[in-house]
């Protein structure tokens, strides 16, 4: 018996049911945005072009230092998981990318995982390497760090591993390795924090040598956890030193729940687009830490406003700018599937708000010190309901008006939970 996927009868059934409405909304929608001198099916064009990466320690349920709280259904293994990444690209065709995890996404056939994940439709974007956990047999424990640790034989054993993962990537036709180290101290004395991040430089250029020629590496800084004195790359000046340090292929990755509260984030990735050193996000949302939270269920506005600089870049026509996009988030307490497909429509979102933002109006308004008049040509873009546009996309792109409902009227987690016994002992999402 073949696995259940979501069927195109169904597909369409559901679509059928709800295109009257949309062609309504959008018709509206594209008459309102034509009086500001807005092509909407331009704009619809520009969305079906958007794409973002699913993490694949994202679609199984995650879960604190508490506890997890498994769902029905999990993916076991790797290949459950691109299952799943192809159900949530079927549905919004917005995520035709996936990032793996090593060693959590370790298989024995690249190639063959390769072929699997292209007969989805899908492709690899950066691979992440792992340093921040000690694996089953590992000779050297990463409890006081990793790529900055005093001693050279787990260093060593640290770098070999990116080495590892870049390996692995190249199998996968990943162009980008991800290194995010938990490398840090809990009290003040513990680390000598200048010589902690010498022995990380001295790590990440032997990484950067391995890196194949077309390929980045994204250095991501976090400001805290699981250490909480110091963090070795805990902000993104540090990194970006880092990055300037080591070269041309190593950039900076901004996941956005890694900074203090409050902290201007946009101006960040203002700031790194400016030196040529963003190399691209994780998206999530966050109250307080690093919560992981679903993109855009805290703060769309500041969502929007990161993707305001991003198009404001973009019309300055900026030299190689080419961020890469990536969710990161845990999902402790909804269906994996589910928030990551509105996640994905919440980027879709920011971006399509972003792209209606009228620039010259703008500029005319910061030219003049009208700060409310500024203020206010963001706020217009922001509070326009693109929605009828992102339903349009998604279906001219052969997916779902409506994929939450059309997800659930599938059935497909209780299929799921049908053909995937639990596997005790293993955990898809994180811890
Ligand atoms: C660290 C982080 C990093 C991943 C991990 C799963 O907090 O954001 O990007 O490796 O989460
Ligand atoms: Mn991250």
């Amino acid at each position: 018996m073949t696995d259940f996927s979501i069927s195109e009868d169904l597909l369409q059934a559901e679509n059928a049911a709800r295109k009257a409405a949309l062609d309504e909304d959008y018709a509206a929608l594209g008459r309102a945005l034509g009086r500001r001198g807005i092509d909407g099916d331009a704009l619809t064009r520009r969305v079906m072009a958007f794409g973002v990466a699913i993490p694949t320690w994202g679609v199984g349920t995650g879960g604190t230092r508490f506890a997890r709280f498994p769902g029905p259904g999990e993916p076991r293994h790797l290949f459950d998981k691109l299952e799943d990444c192809a159900t949530i690209h079927h549905l919004v065709r917005a995520t035709p990318t996936v990032s793996p995890h090593f060693p959590w996404d370790a298989t024995s056939d690249y190639a063959a995982l390769r072929e699997v994940a292209a007969s989805y439709g899908l492709a690899f974007d950066a691979v992440n390497s792992n340093t921040f956990q000690d694996q089953p047999n590992q000779e050297h424990s990463y409890k006081f760090g990793s790529l900055s640790h005093v001693e050279p034989a787990v260093r060593a054993q640290a770098i070999a591993h990116n080495i590892d993962c870049i390996a692995i990537g190249r199998q996968l036709g990943s162009k980008a390795l991800t290194v995010w180290i938990a490398d840090g101290s809990n009290f003040a004395g513990q680390s000598n924090l200048t010589l902690a991040l010498d022995r990380y430089l001295d790590s990440m250029r032997e990484i950067y040598a391995a890196l194949p020629a077309d390929w980045r590496v994204f250095l991501e800084h976090k400001l805290y956890e699981p250490a909480f004195y110091s963090t070795v790359i805990s902000d993104w000046g540090t990194s970006f030193a880092a990055a300037q340090e080591l070269g041309p292929k190593a950039q900076c990755l901004v996941d956005l729940g890694h900074h203090a509260p409050n902290v201007n984030i946009e101006q960040i990735v203002a700031r790194l687009v400016r030196f040529g050193k963003l190399g691209g996000f994780h998206f999530n949302d966050s109250k307080y830490g690093d919560d992981d939270l679903d993109t855009g269920s805290v703060e769309p506005f500041r969502l929007f406003l990161v993707f305001n600089e991003l198009i404001d870049v973009r019309m300055r026509g900026a030299e190689g700018f080419a961020p890469a996009y990536m969710l990161d988030q845990s999902h402790n307490v909804t269906d994996p599937i589910e928030s990551l497909m509105q996640s994905a429509i919440e980027l879709q979102r920011a971006h399509a708000q972003a792209l209606i933002v009228d620039r010259s109006a703008l500029a005319a308004a910061q030219a003049a010190n009208d700060a409310l008049g500024a203020h206010l040509e963001l706020k217009r873009a922001y509070t326009t309901d693109v929605s009828p546009i992102l339903a349009m996309a998604r279906l001219r792109a052969g997916g779902a008006i409506a994929p939450i409902e059309t997800y659930r009227a599938s059935g497909y987690r209780k299929h799921k939970a049908k053909e995937r016994p639990p596997v005790a002992g293993t955990s898809a999402g994180i811890v």
